[in-house]
């Protein structure tokens, strides 16, 4: 069970629904995974042992491989003992309010709005799309940050030009798209489909605009097994398939739709999740997780 408690002489800053931002005396910023995990916009009471660690050494993964795309805000991995491997020492930055996210596939909201308007948050798309269809090319579809608890907002380009200017938000689409082409490339080559992400991105007191957050985790990213990827129905996640089909089976004894907090996972589903994370680092990196 990771604790929540603040280390010592670390300020607490933000909380997500699986992570904590904590400052340090520096200045910097430690950035925690915990092993939460979280369904159908809940937050589970049951943890999957070393997921914040598994994806956090994917991300440092990420980060690394696509320094040459864009720089990133990592400084350090060197963190207090209770948190190894779970946690990253990065730069305090400027964040964009904006959630830049990339599509490659229909999913999600970018579904429903295919499916209402014809268009994928506003940028025209082709008829006669389905369920997990790949798009003609990848799309940029920002979004606000919404508290949490609650859905992110999908807003139009004009949008961000108008928060954040014209410049910064042409640097944010191309940034985004370009970021996400070259993971989308390196993960299906390993057999996942990289469906879809979310990036966050802040900018330095000189103006150079770095990757921030965590990057391409099953957290941000939707991830599909690539040898069950068929268009027409809801694709399968990589990570919570399990969680979500007990869930949502008789043997749960929840309904998702009673606003009823959701019951402990049994034994096997979170072994068979924490599997599913190992295999995903393992799949994706070619390193044994250890
Ligand atoms: C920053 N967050 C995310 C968050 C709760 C992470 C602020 N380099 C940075 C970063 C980063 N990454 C942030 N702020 C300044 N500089 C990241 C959304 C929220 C827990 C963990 N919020």
């Amino acid at each position: 069970m990771t604790s929540t408690s603040p280390p010592a002489g670390l300020r607490h800053l933000h909380s997500g629904k699986v992570r904590e931002l904590y400052q340090t005396d520096g200045g910097d910023l430690l950035m925690v995974a915990s092993d939460r995990i979280s369904a159908f916009d809940h937050v589970l009471s049951t943890p999957i042992p070393d997921k914040g660690r598994i994806l956090t050494q994917l991300s440092l993964w990420w980060f690394e491989r696509l320094a040459g795309v864009v720089a990133n805000h990592v400084l350090s991995t060197d963190v207090p003992a209770e948190l190894a491997g779970r946690a990253v020492i990065c730069r305090k930055l400027d964040m964009f309010p904006i959630e830049c996210v990339a599509r490659g596939y229909l999913a999600g909201s970018g579904l429903t709005d295919y499916e209402a308007t014809g268009t994928v948050c506003g940028v025209p798309a082709p008829p006669g799309l389905l369920d997990g269809s790949q798009l003609p090319e990848p799309i940029f579809t920002p979004a606000t940050k919404a508290p949490m608890g609650e859905h992110d907002e999908n807003v139009s380009y004009d949008v961000v030009v108008a928060t954040v200017g014209a410049e910064p938000a042409a640097e944010l689409r191309s940034l985004t798209l370009a970021v996400y082409g070259a993971a989308r490339d390196i993960a299906l080559e390993r057999g996942i489909v990289l469906a879809d992400t979310k990036f966050e991105f802040g900018r330095t007191p000189d103006g150079q605009i770095l990757l921030a957050d965590e990057v391409l985790t099953p957290d941000s990213s939707r991830f599909w097994p690539a040898d069950q990827w068929q268009p027409g129905h809801p694709q399968a996640s990589y990570d919570k398939q399990y969680v979500r089909d007990w869930l949502t089976s008789p043997a749960s004894g929840w309904d998702r739709h009673s606003g009823e907090k959701p019951p402990p996972l049994p034994d096997d589903v979170v072994a068979a999740t924490r599997a599913r994370y190992v295999e995903a680092y393992e799949q994706l990196t070619g390193e044994p997780f250890a």
